[in-house]
This record gives structure tokens, sequence and C-alpha cells, in this order.
């Protein structure tokens, strides 16, 4: 891994590896995943699947924390190569707290800017991401979108966003509205970023183009602390281990104006406690 690739995750708090996994393996997941959905519900669902709904969100809902009872998820989650990439960007492993795949069929809505850390409270520290493209992901199918530079923000209080474009309903207040980037990946590309750093997605506009990926959360080794939804956090040989649980609220950055430009500032509290969204 090039040192450019560090020097990446840390001026922009994310970095694209690609082709990290091939085809086959990508192909596999997919799926597997499919299958899976099709089948029926499970543990770490969020909403519970209705075959017959006009949101296609409900037809394909996000599943979450597969690897506690699925072992291609598990594998997955502790790769060596998803970890070799983070002992590179963090300076040594990590430990592994939550798998989540993302169908979002055609007609999907998105998912709101947001911070990570916001819902997992990793602490000293943070979270950082592991998102697999499952499909090729571009502006038409609602790819990732990131806000280079903002992992040096605090964690942002949050505010209600549109859920006509997000099916999750709060967002975080951006200083200039265009801040987002889109992040155009083929299957099997990995984006890692850090847990502050704003991200979220549009909604899948295509007719027939599935936006599926694969995304592994994680917390800096050096964590001792994590929101109760991701305990056990696992090393990465599956091992768990034992750590804090994290309690909600505390502060959060509100967005002030100076001369020199807005600065956020720790002026608000945070209320939401509930899982990462
Ligand atoms: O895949 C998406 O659209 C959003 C995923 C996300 O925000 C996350 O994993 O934190």
């Amino acid at each position: 891994m090039s040192v450019s690739f560090k020097d990446e995750f840390e001026v922009n708090g994310y970095a694209l590896a690609h082709g990290l996994f091939g085809a086959d393996e990508v192909e596999r997941l997919r799926e597997h995943y499919m299958a899976l959905r099709r089948r029926g519900s499970y543990p770490g669902d969020v909403v519970g699947v209705q075959a017959d709904s006009r949101d296609p969100l409900r037809r394909y809902p996000r599943m979450a924390q597969m690897h506690r009872w699925d072992d291609l998820s598990l594998q997955w989650l502790i790769d060596e190569r998803l970890d070799d990439v983070m002992i590179t960007l963090l300076g040594r492993s990590p430990y592994a707290v939550q798998t989540m795949i993302y169908f979002k069929p055609p007609g999907s809505r998105g998912q709101a800017l947001h911070q990570d850390n916001f819902y997992l409270k990793a602490e000293p520290g943070t979270c950082v991401a592991a998102w697999m493209a499952l499909d090729r992901v571009d502006r038409e199918n609602g790819c990732l979108e990131v806000v280079p530079g903002s992992h040096r923000w605090p964690i942002l209080c949050t505010e209600k966003a549109d859920t006509k474009v997000s099916f999750t309903d709060v967002t975080v207040p951006l200083p200039d509205p265009e801040a987002a980037v889109p992040v155009e990946m083929e299957p099997g590309d990995v984006l890692f970023f850090h847990g502050a750093l704003v991200h979220g997605s549009a909604p899948n506009v295509t007719t027939d183009r599935f936006r599926r990926a694969l995304i592994g959360h994680y917390i800096e080794g050096e964590a001792q602390q994590v929101a109760e939804y991701y305990h056990p956090a696992l090393r990465m040989d599956g091992s768990p281990l034992e750590l804090g649980v994290a309690e909600g609220g505390g502060a959060c950055g509100e967005w002030v104006s100076t001369e020199g430009g807005p600065i956020a500032v720790m002026t608000g509290r945070q209320t939401i406690t509930r899982k990462h969204e």
C-alpha cells in the first residue's frame, strides 16, 4: 500500500482501494445476500420485508449484523485484505463491530449526510468504515457522496432531513451545501473512511440497476468504548473482546460565522442515542 494512499486518507478522510476483491468473490457475495433477502427476515433487520410494498426499500430493506449468524459475512468482515489496509491507515489492527448490506434497488431513496461516529461513539479515537461496491456505483444509481476534509470537524448536531430523498430523517448542516462529492466505484473497490467524515447518498434514479454495497464498521484499536449496539467487538482474528459501553448524549458542534469563515463550536447537545443509521 503506497504512502500516498495513507496521505489521501489523512488529508481527505477517505481513500479508495481499487479492485481489493475479485469479480468472482463479489458475484458470490451479491448472490448470497440476494438469496438471503429473498428467503426472509433476520435478527439484525431494522425493518421487515414487505414484498408488495411500493417502496423499493421495503421490498429490499438493508440487513445489519449478519456476521453474528452468517459465516460468509464474518469472513468478509475480518478479511486479511481489509485488515492490511487499515493497519496501513491506522497503524494497527482495528476491532470489527458491524456488517451491513444495502440493496438500494432502482427508485430507492438515498441516505442523508451524516457522520458514523455520531452513532458508534467509539472512544478514544474513532470508527472507520470499509464500504465495498457490489455493483458499479455512479451518480445515477446513488453512489456514496463524501465531504473531503470533514473528518477534521467535530461530531455535528443533527437537523431534520428531507425524507422524500432520504430514508433516514436526520442530517448534518454544511457551511457549503455543494461540498459533497460523488465517489464512483467498480465492483470490488473498497472505500475506507473516517468516523467523522460527512457522507451519505442520493436516490437511485435508474429504472434497472441495483446499487448494492457491503459495509464493515470498525473502531480504532486504541478504543476503549463503543455504543451498546456494537458489542461484542471482534479482533481481526474473530475473537471477541470486552470494551466499555459508551452512553448517548454529549456535546456536538454547531456552525458559527467568523471573519475567517464558518467554524464548528461545541455548543449543542446530542439527543439521539439509537444505533447506526
Ligand atoms: O450506502 C449508503 O448509501 C450509505 C451508507 C452509509 O452511510 C454508512 O455506511 O454509514
